[in-house]
């Protein structure tokens, strides 16, 4: 029974300090084919334009107004193709992202561009005014989309990637 005891107590001093280990800025990484990898940190998102929307209660949301950056401004800084440089095999390439749960949604790049499809896609930091708490620090909102599946929450890595099959 003792030792039973002292191995419960022991549990949550030893999470503790594994969490003391863990940085405290959550960091997001920009993978794009073929550039140096981007780590960007909330000081460097906070630097880029501010973006809003207001979605309505769709789903199990709520009616929400959100602040962050626009994907597409994220990956131009981390050097993605865009307008006239978007062509050719540039047409397959996609925009994977990933969460802490590895749940994963796709974008394409050329959806996204601001001469192609120019679709309003947004790295939320804040919901109403206040960080996004359990589902954040950062989650992707589709304003446009009409079931939010693709606004993947505590999302960690955005990859660039091209999707084009050798020639038979
Ligand atoms: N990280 C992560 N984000 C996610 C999901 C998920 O499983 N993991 N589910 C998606 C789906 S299918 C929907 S409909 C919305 C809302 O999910 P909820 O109904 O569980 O809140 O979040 C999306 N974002
Ligand atoms: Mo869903």
């Amino acid at each position: 029974m003792t030792a039973l005891l002292t191995g419960c107590l022991a549990l949550p001093v030893f999470s503790v300090t594994a969490q003391t280990a863990t940085p405290t800025s959550p960091t997001l990484r920009v993978l794009v084919d073929g550039k140096p990898p981007v780590v960007l940190d909330h000081n460097t998102l906070t630097a880029m334009p501010l973006t809003r929307a207001d979605t309505p209660a769709i789903h199990h949301e709520p009616a929400t107004h959100w602040q962050g950056v626009s994907l597409e401004d994220i990956l131009q800084h981390a050097g993605a193709p865009s307008g006239e440089q978007l062509r050719g095999h540039g047409m397959t390439t996609i925009v994977r992202i990933t969460a802490t749960d590895h749940y994963q949604v796709v974008f394409s790049l050329a959806e996204l561009d601001p001469m192609l499809g120019n679709e309003q896609v947004m790295l939320a930091d804040t919901q109403d005014g206040h960080p996004i708490a359990k589902d954040g620090p950062y989650r992707i909102v589709v304003p446009g989309d009409k079931r939010p599946a693709r606004w993947i929450r505590n999302v960690t890595t955005i990859e660039v990637i091209n999707s084009t099959t050798p020639s038979p």
